[in-house]
């Protein structure tokens, strides 16, 4: 390539230190920020120290329902309804993880990964949601959180990623009453003051928004109710209040310097075109369209809006629980799939109205998925400006593909990797401008099991032959390792 040195036109093409070098992985002192920026022109990657990991949940992987006296969860009652799962499968091995973590923290260790999300099973620590707790309950998180630390990995775990105990849906119906919500700081305490010397991290409840509706109101997840609208509200109250009564629970139980904060897919809205007048359009709607969940949680109020639109069916409260769900947390932990709406701003009386998407719109392999990498940039964005979190962990962000084992054994899954670079691309826009990001859970290590899509949809960055449990690296794997030596995307 005549007039242009080989580091030039590796800038122009946008390679990096690595693949200059053509070294692989490691990136050691020799490939510092500002050097990166030297040969690529490229932002400066990540902030030191940020935590890359990747995160899962226990009825998704765990396998082992029955074992060492674990009760009944409501996923277990609603994936063996005949057609409630889309490949009529159930959790009930999953990926086997309870035998075969050892194997997974290694897994891990081949990512180079710093930290770790996983979920503990309620029904294991408290068979029948409450009472005496079972002996053995947290036996497997102890081995487990030991393997963890051994292997320099960093636990952040979740207290309840949906798997409820079908006792209180009997006894209670579940979230429909509030001693659900104190049944869970009860749980959250005890677990608190048990692990809270090795977990300096806990996850309340994941993804509030997505137990309402699917659970509660369209019935396809556990535990498959269609309740009507002033229930589901009343359901949604009770997971904030579970959350806050979660929040003090662990504060009074844990060691010193223990944090904690929610798991939330906020529902994202993102400025149709990036203007000052659309941004704050933006900004109106995310605060409007979260107000049941992480709009009550930061301010400790309903918005007039909510409860006007709710009318009859708006949620019976009292101003002590506003108080309770609005604890102060250490950090806002969002999953961030893809972009809800695009905002565009509107002298309407709300300030905002939501562009409809165009069928042509993309998507990844599952219908609900858009591809809209923007996201990755305005919710944390947004999360950190309208309600000043000084701390927010992606909690979950990866997509499903329909990945082919070539016949050397190898898993091409570019979807994956380009989904990735773009998502990732643009959460480093958002630290580089200093929004307050300090870690990322790639959703997910493993296949597993899909709630009612069951094993037909693939998340993981190693694909598992649920026949023989072999774990085999997709190239995504590859591509997550090089992300996390350099800490940067380029
Ligand atoms: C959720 C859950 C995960 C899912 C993941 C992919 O957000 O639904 O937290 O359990 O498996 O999001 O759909």
């Amino acid at each position: 390539m005549p007039g242009f040195s080989r580091r030039q036109f590796a800038k122009i093409l946008g390679w990096t230190t690595l693949g200059l070098s053509g070294a692989t992985g490691a990136r050691g002192a020799d490939a510092p920020a500002d050097r990166r920026r030297e040969i690529t022109g490229a932002p400066p990657g990540f902030p030191d120290g940020f935590l890359w990991g990747t995160a899962t949940s226990s009825y998704q992987i765990e396998g082992a329902v029955n074992e060492d006296g674990r009760g009944p969860s409501i996923w277990d009652l609603f994936a063996r309804k005949p057609g409630a799962i889309s490949d009529w499968s159930t959790g009930e091995v999953a990926c086997d993880h309870y035998h075969r973590y050892r194997e997974d923290v290694q897994l891990m260790k081949a990512l180079g990964a710093k930290t770790y999300r996983f979920s503990i099973a309620w029904p294991r620590v408290f068979p029948d949601g409450t009472g005496t707790p079972n002996p053995k309950g947290l036996d497997f998180y102890d081995r487990l959180l030991d393997e963890l630390l051994a292997g320099g990995i960093e636990p952040f775990a979740t207290l309840y990623h949906w798997d409820l105990p079908q006792a209180l849906q009997t006894r209670f119906g579940g979230w429909t009453s509030r001693d659900t919500s104190k049944a869970f700081a009860d749980y959250s305490a005890y677990v608190a003051g048990r692990l809270s010397d090795r977990v300096k991290h806990f996850f309340t409840i994941n993804e509030c928004s997505r137990t309402v509706s699917l659970g509660h109101q369209y019935g396809s997840d556990a535990p498959g109710l269609k309740l009507p609208q002033a229930e589901v509200n009343q359901v949604r109250h009770h997971i904030a209040l579970g959350h806050g009564l979660a929040v003090q629970a662990i504060r009074a139980q844990a060691r010193a310097g223990t944090k904690v904060g929610p798991a939330e897919n906020a529902v994202s809205c993102i400025p149709a075109i990036d203007t000052p007048a659309n941004v704050r359009a933006a900004e109106i709607a995310m605060r409007e369209l979260n107000a049941g969940y992480l709009t009550v949680m930061m301010e400790g109020k309903y918005t007039d809006a909510y409860l006007a639109q709710a009318g009859n069916d708006a949620p019976k409260f009292t101003p002590d629980d506003l108080r309770i769900i609005s604890s102060p947390v250490d950090f806002v932990g969002l999953n961030i799939y893809m972009p809800d709406h695009y905002v565009v701003a509107a002298d309407n009386g709300r300030g905002f109205t939501l562009a409809p998407f165009p069928a042509s719109f993309p998507h990844m392999d599952a219908p609900w998925l858009r591809f809209g990498p923007e996201t990755m940039y305005w919710t944390p964005r947004h999360v950190a400006k309208l309600w000043n979190v000084k701390s927010i962990y992606i909690t979950e962000n990866g997509t499903s593909g329909t990945d082919q084992v070539a016949a050397d054994g190898g898993i091409s899954d570019l979807d994956r990797v380009m989904y990735l670079r773009n998502y990732l691309a643009q959460l480093q826009r958002a630290t580089s401008e200093g929004v307050p990001v300090h870690g990322y859970f790639l959703w997910s290590l493993l296949d597993n099991f899909e709630w009612s899509d069951g094993f037909e949809k693939r998340f993981g960055l190693y694909r598992v032959d649920f026949d023989t449990q072999r774990r085999t690296p997709k190239l995504s794997a590859s591509f997550y390792r090089e992300t996390i030596a350099r800490n940067a995307v380029v």
